[in-house]
C-alpha cells in the first residue's frame, strides 16, 4: 500500500464530517438562512487549500462552506456565523453564500453568478503590476459560466497576461434544472483553444491526484503568465425523496441548498458508495481498520468542538 500523506487524508474527512454536523443541525431548522452544503466537493477544496501559499488568493462563490472549512481549519466560527453571531466567522454579518476570511486568503465570496471573475482579474492584475510572484484563484459553478462576465474576464486574463487558476466545479446543474435541459453544452476545452489558454479536466474524486495536478498548473499558471481553466466534474451530493400520499415511493429532488434529509451522520463519512463520493474514493487507499478510526478520531475532535 503506498504510502498517502494522512494529514491530507484528515482534511477531507474533516470537511465531510463537519459539513454533516451542519447538516444536522440543519434539519433540526436552526438556520435562517439559506446554506448551499457541499458534500461530494471535498477533493478540490481541499487541493485548491493545500496548494496555497503565501500572499495566494482565493474568490468563491454561493457554494463556498467547503473552502472555508478547508481554509479556516474550525467549524464553530463557520457554525457561528451561519446563526448571525457576533462571534461568526464574519461577525454574523455575511452569513453563507458571501462567506468571505480574508485572514485566511479568501479575499472574496459573491452570490451573484459569475461576479467573482471580474474581480479575480482585477486582483490578478494589481499582483502583475506590484510584480508579485503569488496566484489568483477563483471558484465558479457550471451554471455560472453562462454569463458574459465569465468569457469577458478570460479574454481580459489572457490579454494582460494574468496568472489565475478558474476552478469550474461542474456538477450538471443549475438550481433545479439539469444543464443538459437548459443549455446547450459549453466546451470550456473549446474555448480554452480558441484564448489559447490552457484547460485541464478532473474528474477522478480523488485528492491525491487533485494536489498534484493543481500545483502543477499553478506553477504552470505563473511560469507562462495565463490563465488556467481547470474544469472539475463531481457530484453535489444529498438528493432526496419527497413522498407524498399520491407518491409514497417519492420523486427524487437534486439537492441544491438547504438540508439534505436522507444523508445521516449516523451512517459515518461515507454517502456513496461510487466514484461520486470522494470519501469512498479516499477509502479505498487506505487499510479499513485504520481509514474508521481515523474517522472516528476526526468526528470525536468535532462533537467536542461544538460542544458548548
Ligand atoms: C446573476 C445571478 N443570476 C441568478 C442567480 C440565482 N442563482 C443562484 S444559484 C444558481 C445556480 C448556480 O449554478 P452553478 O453556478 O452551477 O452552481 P451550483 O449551485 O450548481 O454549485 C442561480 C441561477 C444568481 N445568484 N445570480
Ligand atoms: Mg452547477
Amino acid at each position: 500500500m503506498q504510502n498517502y500523506d494522512l494529514e491530507i487524508a484528515k482534511e477531507v474527512l474533516r470537511i465531510r464530517l463537519s459539513q454533516m454536523i451542519v447538516n444536522e443541525k440543519y434539519k433540526e431548522g436552526v438556520f435562517k438562512i439559506p446554506i448551499h452544503l457541499a458534500m461530494g466537493h471535498e477533493a478540490i477544496a481541499v487541493a485548491v487549500s493545500s496548494v496555497m501559499q503565501g500572499d495566494d488568493q482565493l474568490l468563491v462563490s454561493h457554494r463556498n462552506i467547503h473552502y472555508n472549512l478547508a481554509r479556516t481549519k474550525a467549524l464553530n466560527p463557520e457554525l457561528d456565523e451561519y446563526l448571525l453571531r457576533e462571534n461568526g466567522l464574519a461577525g454574523g454579518q455575511l452569513g453563507s453564500m458571501n462567506l468571505a476570511n480574508e485572514e485566511k486568503n479568501i479575499v472574496y465570496a459573491s452570490s451573484i453568478l459569475g461576479n467573482n471573475l471580474p474581480v479575480a482579474s482585477g486582483l490578478a492584475l494589481a499582483k502583475k503590476v506590484k510584480r508579485e510572484k503569488s496566484i489568483v484563484i477563483v471558484e465558479t459553478g457550471d451554471g455560472a459560466i453562462e454569463e458574459g462576465a465569465f468569457y469577458e474576464s478570460l479574454l481580459f486574463m489572457k490579454s494582460n497576461n494574468l496568472s489565475v487558476l478558474i476552478v469550474i466545479e461542474n456538477n450538471g446543474w443549475s438550481l433545479a434544472t439539469k444543464i443538459k435541459e437548459r443549455r446547450c453544452d459549453i466546451n470550456l476545452d473549446k474555448i480554452a483553444e480558441a484564448l489559447s489558454v490552457k484547460y485541464e479536466k478532473l474528474s477522478s474524486n480523488n485528492v491525491y491526484e487533485y494536489i498534484d495536478k493543481l500545483k502543477f498548473l499553478k506553477e504552470y499558471s505563473l511560469e507562462n503568465k495565463i490563465p488556467v481553466i481547470v474544469e472539475v466534474e463531481l457530484t453535489t451530493l444529498g438528493g432526496w425523496h419527497l413522498k407524498t400520499p399520491e407518491n409514497p415511493e417519492g420523486r427524487f429532488i437534486n439537492y441544491h441548498a438547504g438540508p439534505a434529509p436522507e444523508i445521516n451522520l449516523e451512517n459515518g463519512p461515507e454517502i456513496e458508495s461510487s466514484e461520486n463520493d470522494p470519501v469512498f474514493v479516499l477509502a479505498k487507499l487506505f487499510e479499513k481498520d485504520v481509514f474508521q478510526k481515523m474517522s472516528q478520531e476526526i468526528l470525536g475532535e468535532l462533537r467536542k468542538e461544538t460542544e458548548r
